[in-house]
């Protein structure tokens, strides 16, 4: 499709080619797609509204909450609540799966998402963003139980996020291909800007919270040494290094430019095998990066093939460039 189609003329002329499709899903990410416009608009306003700063609550991850995660958490749910598309939503920010109000019809799609990622960089200005990812309900018209959402990321029927940076993008695959959307503002569309995108599989950059260095394992510790010894160490060449502590942003720079990013597993707290949750954040940035050409692992294992064990489970994940991230994948198995 040419640069400037629509997003909501790139979904429609995608499903045309999905046998059986009946119009839901495209309706469905209609509704996204409105949600993520008003959440651009609510984080762009910064602090002329009032919507910046901490709350007193906690989420059940223990991690305080900014007013804007349950802002956006609310913004999503309203939007999406009501068509009769969903069985049921789950986000980072509630604690147990979201019931479609019994007013409203249920239809046959499970939606996942992290309304906010990297919303500790929302005080200071820095890009944030909206993590989802789709999935088909086990039972079409049954209100879901938090088991229908336990399914590995190879099920995923859509995956994509909303980037709020210089300008507010959206990157979206439905498995074939990636494809990046820019919000237009003055006509208040997405427009197609970057079709195809691919992650070359070669790169020279890097992308790791460094304070946590002490508690990550050998393999991670060896692959980051070699790096910083640059020309002078095994590599034979410099690499450069970034770190947003902004998911969204970091995955946007390793699709445009290639890159390896890591929030590995770590020995800081046994009780958290990684940071990053397989759900929300894990599984649609696996599948957004495999389709783009990449690789997305544990370490240890394809993210993809994790089969969850609960909503709000952790993952140690090592993604990016092939050929770097086969390199981290070697050192861990030797
Ligand atoms: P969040 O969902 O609470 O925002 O946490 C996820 C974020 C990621 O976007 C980012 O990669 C990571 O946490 C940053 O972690 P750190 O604070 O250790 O730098
Ligand atoms: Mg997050």
């Amino acid at each position: 499709m040419h640069i400037g189609t629509t997003l909501t003329q790139f979904i429609i002329e995608e499903q045309r080619h999905t046998t059986g499709a009946t119009g839901d899903f495209t309706s469905l990410l209609n509704d996204l797609v409105t949600s993520i416009k008003v959440i651009s608009n609510a984080v762009n306003k910064g602090a002329l509204v009032g919507t910046m700063g901490a709350l007193e609550s906690e989420n059940i991850q223990g991690e305080t909450q900014k007013k804007l995660d349950v802002i956006t958490n609310d913004i999503v749910m309203r939007h999406n609540e009501w068509a009769g598309h969903l069985a049921g939503m789950a986000s980072e920010e509630m604690d147990d799966v979201y019931s479609i109000p019994a007013k409203y019809p249920l239809g046959k799609y499970l939606l996942v998402f992290d309304p906010l990622d990297g919303s500790s960089n929302v005080d200071i200005n820095i890009s944030v963003g909206t993590i989802f990812s789709i999935l088909h309900a086990p039972v079409s018209g049954r209100a879901a139980t938090a088991e229908d959402f336990l399914q590995p990321g190879t099920k995923q029927v859509c995956a994509g996020y909303a980037l709020y940076g210089s300008s507010t993008m959206l990157v979206l695959t439905t498995g074939h291909g990636v494809n990046g959307f820019t919000l237009d503002r003055d006509v208040g569309e997405f427009l197609l800007t970057h079709p195809g995108m691919k992650i070359p599989e070669n790169t020279g950059e890097f992308a790791i919270n460094a304070s946590n260095r002490r508690f990550w394992e050998p393999p991670v510790q060896r692959y980051v040494e070699e790096c910083l010894a640059g020309t002078e160490g095994p590599r034979g060449r410099d690499f450069n290094m970034r770190w947003v502590a902004s998911m969204v942003a970091e995955v946007h720079r390793i699709l445009n430019r290639g890159g390896i990013f890591m929030y590995p597993r770590d020995t800081k707290d046994p009780a958290k095998p990684g940071k990053l949750r397989l759900m929300y954040e894990a599984n649609p940035m696996s599948m957004i990066v495999e389709q783009a050409g990449g690789v997305s692992s544990t370490g240890y294992e394809r993210i993809l093939d994790i089969q969850p064990s609960g909503l709000h489970q952790r993952v140690p994940v090592i993604l990016g460039s092939k050929n770097e991230v086969e390199r981290v994948l070697g050192y861990h198995n030797g």
